[in-house]
């Protein structure tokens, strides 16, 4: 009996010791950084950004309204022809149908909508599926962030009458025509701090975006991309708009529903996104001036974080890994991005004067943290001509958010979004917003 016992003790330690040591590797893992990228701040080589406040042709920008006449307009269609691509001008018609309306939702406190968007002209057509929390305490008119989710609207929280989605939906590696699974539902719940928005007095909408533009190289066939006829020379035209162009295109078309819908007021919509769509988000708001307010959540590369820099994803990274992402001109700047006539704090600076919302977190350094605040740093010149300022010179500490006209936090833990990025995000609502 007793040697049997010191055998299940020994057994017992050293299961629990091979249990320690997967749990180090896993988490060891879980902050991995892609090997061969730089991640050390003393190697970053010198760069010069290109000058915000100075025209293409030598003018420099001393007034808020020259900026808007003259160097806003260049900075965007730079930002078309060199990253992003060029979106379609005509939206084509918006036609619209509530799915279900429930006055009753989520123990009471909110009205769920969910509402099939349909985009196109008149031979082809697309349905995209919007899903609305708003808070009953308002029942008309309340402010709302607008996000785009990664795996389906049935996946950001456990609501059973929330739509199963029936497009593709990506699988964990990334593989297409994957079908979205009725177990999925709620799983990506910790990411969506739904109950709290409508706590705070806040609708919530979101749609998943593989319904706008399914997220793998497809030569422009599917998604919004398929509903604008092009021939063979137009799709192999550099300046073509790419996934983040659709992504950011369906977002405004989002908000042309919405504008519609009395629960929400359109004119304080924030446009919330994590990592890719996060680089979708800004876009959106750089694009559409409709925004009333711009979040970045961990967008890196290619979203907040400036190129030049070569910290973490590099340009030549994501366009060799994402080719479907950016307009074929941008992959001209792999390894060259000092040639590039922008960066991305001009990106950010396109938001001006509205308010804009940097996150990173402190492990995320494949996104380059540093690089996402010297980005909103270097957007500040264009918020004070508008009379606004940042607040912060230097990066502020962990958990230690800085809330300006620019909001910034730096947070503890890894590339994801969570209730603190959540509460900050309210807290900067409720200063611009309400
Ligand atoms: C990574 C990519 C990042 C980021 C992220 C995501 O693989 O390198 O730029 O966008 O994916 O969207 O999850």
């Amino acid at each position: 009996m007793v040697s049997l016992n010191i055998d299940m003790k020994l057994n017992d330690s050293l299961g629990f010791c091979l249990w320690l040591i997967i749990y180090f590797f896993f988490l060891l893992s879980m902050n991995a950084q892609p090997k061969g990228y730089l991640y050390d701040e003393s190697k970053v080589r010198p760069y010069k950004l290109p000058d915000l406040l100075v025209c293409l042709d030598g003018t420099k920008i001393k007034t808020a309204e020259d900026w808007v006449k003259y160097r806003r307009p260049e900075v965007k269609r730079l930002f078309e022809d060199f990253v992003y691509g060029r979106s379609p001008s005509n939206n084509g018609y918006l036609k619209f149908e509530v799915i279900d309306e429930f006055k009753n939702a989520l123990n009471g406190k909110a009205i769920r909508k969910q509402v099939t968007i349909y985009l196109g002209n008149m031979t082809k057509s697309l349905g995209i599926n919007l899903l609305i929390y708003s808070p009953v305490s308002h029942e008309v008119g309340a402010p709302c962030f607008l996000a785009m989710n990664f795996n389906g609207n049935h996946t950001v929280h456990s609501d059973p009458a929330i739509l199963v989605s029936k497009t593709w939906v990506r699988n964990r590696n990334g593989i297409k025509n994957n079908q979205a699974r009725e177990q999925d539902r709620g799983n990506a719940a910790p990411r969506w701090a739904i109950d709290e928005i409508i706590d705070r007095g806040y609708a919530f909408a979101t749609l998943y975006y593989g319904d706008v533009d399914p997220d793998y190289e497809d030569g422009y066939e599917n998604g919004v991309h398929g509903l604008f006829s092009m021939n063979d020379s137009l799709k192999s035209n550099q300046y073509n708009w790419a996934s983040i162009g659709a992504w950011a295109w369906g977002l405004s078309r989002c908000l042309d529903y919405l504008e519609k819908d009395v629960l929400v007021d359109a004119k304080r919509v924030a446009v919330m996104g994590h990592s890719r769509l996060g680089k979708a988000s800004l876009w959106a708001g750089a694009r559409d001036e409709r925004f009333a307010m711009v979040i970045s959540n961990n967008s890196g590369c290619g979203g907040a974080a400036l190129s030049r820099r070569r910290f973490g994803e590099t340009v030549e990274r994501i366009n060799t890994s994402f080719p479907h992402w950016f307009c074929e001109k941008f992959k001209q700047y792999n390894g060259n991005e000092d040639n590039c006539p922008i960066d991305q704090h001009m990106l950010l600076a396109l938001s001006a004067p509205r308010p804009i919302y940097i996150a990173s977190a402190e492990k995320d350094l494949w996104a380059d943290p540093k690089g996402e605040f010297l980005a909103a740093i270097n957007a500040e010149p264009v918020y004070r001509l508008f009379g606004y300022k940042f607040g912060a010179k230097k990066v502020p500490r962990l958990n230690e958010p800085v809330h300006g006209h620019i909001g910034y936090h730096i947070r503890k833990g890894k590339h994801d979004v969570t209730s603190y990025d959540w509460k900050q995000y309210l807290d900067f609502a409720d200063l611009h917003l309400k």
